[in-house]
């Protein structure tokens, strides 16, 4: 079965080895930064003894926030508009697959995310759910193409993804709000939690799923940081139904408005 047919069929599929290491490398450094900065604050707020600046990247967080769990960011959002993270945003190989199930319009949703989930940290609990719980309407469910991809070894034990094949066709299902997302009513999911696969995968790995299927992040009980991001792109004759409009990164329609690359990238912000 080709990607797009499995994706179309089991609602994701995993392209192995997709993005090159240099991109990766280049995405861990701008991580890496978002981490300095964090460091130097919590130093100079008195909250840590030190940058842990030799510390590993898996590792860093857990030794910067020992003792206050409750303050460790769960997720970078605005702050990933930095030149390299356009590497893997405005990745042509990747792009091209988003065209290949979306059209030649392609923006990406504004809700780019990097996740350090930390072990043992129910903040970086993400619960059963589809995208499209949040984002669809009556009239419509929007068209995605969801990506996760990540920066270390993803496993069952560091909190990988899982996914219900084949729940994509079951349109968009009851949600409840839990402390922190939405999630998956308990009578949907129930019968269909012995379905569910993880999606083990490596740095490098790009997985591909439907807005409309079930997943959902397993707990992190390892040592070390499960480090990922995920994004959407989206068709961009379509409304993001958000306040924010994304960043259109193909487009035969508007080429101009294309983010022409990764400093262009870095001169925008979430919006
Ligand atoms: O990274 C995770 O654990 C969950 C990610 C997720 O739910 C998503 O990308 O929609």
């Amino acid at each position: 079965m080709s990607w797009i047919e499995q994706f179309r069929e089991d609602g994701y599929t995993i392209v192995r080895g997709l993005i090159e290491l240099d991109v990766r490398a280049a995405v861990v450094e701008e991580c890496t930064a978002l981490v300095d900065l964090l460091a130097e604050r919590l130093v100079s707020d008195g909250k840590a003894p030190s940058t842990f600046a030799d510390e590993p990247f898996d590792t860093r967080m857990i030794r910067l926030y020992e003792g206050r769990a409750d303050e460790t960011p769960t997720i970078f959002r605005p702050e990933l508009h930095r030149a390299d993270f356009f590497g893997l945003f405005g990745h042509p190989g990747l792009l091209d697959l988003a065209e290949a199930v979306l059209g030649p319009e392609v923006r990406l949703y504004p809700n780019y995310s990097a996740r350090p989930k930390l072990p043992e940290n129910d903040r970086t609990l993400v619960l059963w759910h589809q995208d499209a719980g949040y984002t669809a309407s009556d009239a419509d469910v929007l068209r995605m193409l969801n990506v996760w991809t990540p920066l270390v070894p993803a496993t069952r034990e560091n909190g990988c993804m899982e996914i219900v094949p084949g729940s994509h066709k079951r349109g968009v299902v009851r949600h409840e709000k839990d402390t922190y997302y939405l999630r998956i009513a308990d009578e949907v999911i129930r019968p269909l939690e012995d379905e569910a696969v993880a999606i083990e995968c490596d740095p490098g790995d790009v997985v591909l799923f439907s807005n409309l299927v079930f997943h959902r992040g397993l707990p992190n009980r390892s040592q070390h940081i499960r480090w990922s991001l995920d994004f959407r792109y989206q068709d961009a004759t379509q409304p993001t139904m958000r306040a924010m409009n994304g960043h259109l990164v193909r487009s035969r329609l508007r080429p101009l408005e294309v983010v022409s690359g990764a400093d262009a990238w870095a001169s925008l912000s979430l919006r």
